[in-house]
């Protein structure tokens, strides 16, 4: 059971949906292509009554290295999330099976080639947006749905989580070790981004700002999602409602404006996170608004004012940050994100940081938004 390919997988995925004792014959598969990190396959099963759907996912073990204890957060937040709702419909939550044993995950093989893989409900009729393509409507909608995320995991005990990855949004940590990788250039890449490494190098301190509020107390640490691009949420196909949020993996302590600025990075923006041409690539301050309307309406209320005043910068702070991950795992060999050609992580990291400086040509106009918001 180790390649990927063809009946194999089928035969995996049926396994899989036995051992987290779903009735029934695997009748349809297919992979999810989008995001850069799991592997997700829609599955379909009939049991001579009816279909019934299912998300199975392998997770990244090389970056998710505890994937239990995550497996464990996750099962946490989600029961937080619904004792908060007011409707149990199936569509809005996140149902993870368990297998005989009571586990929320089956392993796959041992040693080295061991998987990991859970499974969850296929919510029916829903999108997720890789790009918001200029409709104020999604982010606005986003802003909703993060911002009540955000808000409903406020009384959340955050010594309850496991950190599913250490040092996830410590710039300054991502900073030191973009560097290091930069001095040891162990693929002889460095002298293809020799402008992009400048770039990162004189906004380095500046990358640590947050870090230092943080360090002078002057920034709440709350739960957050840390990971909260358009297509971590789903929406109904038909009326735009935001229907749940997913990818839970990197719901840990963290910061409100990197919930706020990751999705201004990946969706108040003129072009994909992967454009190549990277004059194409700016700031949407249309799109930007919107969603602050929508992220504000359900934050104002408990966010400090310090917290309102850092909305800008963490989106400046984590689209920086997100250029150096891509850039140094393009340095390394493309070990992390899943990448669709050789260079895709350098073209990856030259989209955030024409964004970046875009960002910071408009930091006034932003705040003078997030203010206008605000009351
Ligand atoms: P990754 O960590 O690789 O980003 P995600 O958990 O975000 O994985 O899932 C990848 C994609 O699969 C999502 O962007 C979404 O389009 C789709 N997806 C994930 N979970 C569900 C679900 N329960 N129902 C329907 N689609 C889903
Ligand atoms: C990864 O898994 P996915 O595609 O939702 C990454 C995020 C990055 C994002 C960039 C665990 O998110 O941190 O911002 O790619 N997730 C992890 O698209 O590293
Ligand atoms: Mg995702």
């Amino acid at each position: 059971m180790e390649s990927n390919s063809g009946e194999n997988i089928r035969e995996k995925l049926a396994y899989i949906c036995r051992e987290f004792r779903i009735p029934g014959e695997l009748i349809l598969y297919r992979l999810i292509p989008t995001g850069h990190i799991n592997t997700a396959y829609y599955v379909a099963l009939y049991d001579g009554n009816e279909v019934r759907q299912f998300l199975v996912q392998k997770v990244n073990w090389y970056v998710f290295k505890e994937p239990v204890s995550m497996m464990h957060n996750i099962d946490l937040i989600t029961k937080h999330i619904m004792s908060k709702e007011r409707t149990l419909e199936r569509r809005r939550r996140l149902h993870f099976h368990h297998t005989a044993e009571g586990n929320n995950y089956v392993i796959l093989g041992e040693g080295e080639n061991a998987e990991f893989w859970r499974l969850y409900n296929f919510i029916e009729n829903a999108v997720s947006f890789e790009t918001a393509d200029g409709n104020a409507e999604v982010l606005r909608m986003s802003g909703k749905a993060f911002g009540k995320f955000n808000r409903q995991l406020q009384d959340f005990d955050a010594s309850l989580l496991v950190e599913s990855i250490p040092h996830f949004h410590d710039t300054v940590y991502r900073m030191n070790s973009f560097f290091d990788i930069v001095g040891e250039d162990p693929l002889g890449r460095v002298k293809d981004a020799e402008e992009e490494i400048a770039l990162i190098r004189e906004y380095r301190d500046f990358a640590g700002t947050l870090c230092r509020q943080i360090d002078r107390g002057e920034l709440p640490i709350r739960v957050t999602h840390n990971d909260t691009k358009t297509n971590n949420i789903l929406f109904d196909r038909d009326t735009l409602d935001p229907l749940v949020i997913i990818d839970l993996d990197t719901c840990m302590p963290g910061l409100a404006c990197y919930d706020f600025g990751d999705t201004i990075r990946f969706a108040a923006c003129t072009a994909e996170e992967d454009e190549k041409d990277c004059s194409r690539m700016k700031l949407d301050l249309k799109l930007f608004r919107a969603y602050t309307e929508g992220y504000l309406a359900e934050t104002r209320e408990f966010l400090t004012d310090a917290e309102r005043d850092s909305l800008a910068t963490g989106a400046a702070v984590i689209t920086l940050e997100l250029a150096s991950r891509f850039l140094g795992d393009y340095l390394m060999g493309d070990k992390y994100f899943r990448i669709d050609y050789p260079e895709h992580n350098l073209v990856r990291a030259r989209a955030q940081l024409a964004l970046f400086r875009d960002m910071m040509l408009h930091m006034d106009e932003m705040r003078a938004i997030i203010r206008e918001c605000s009351c």
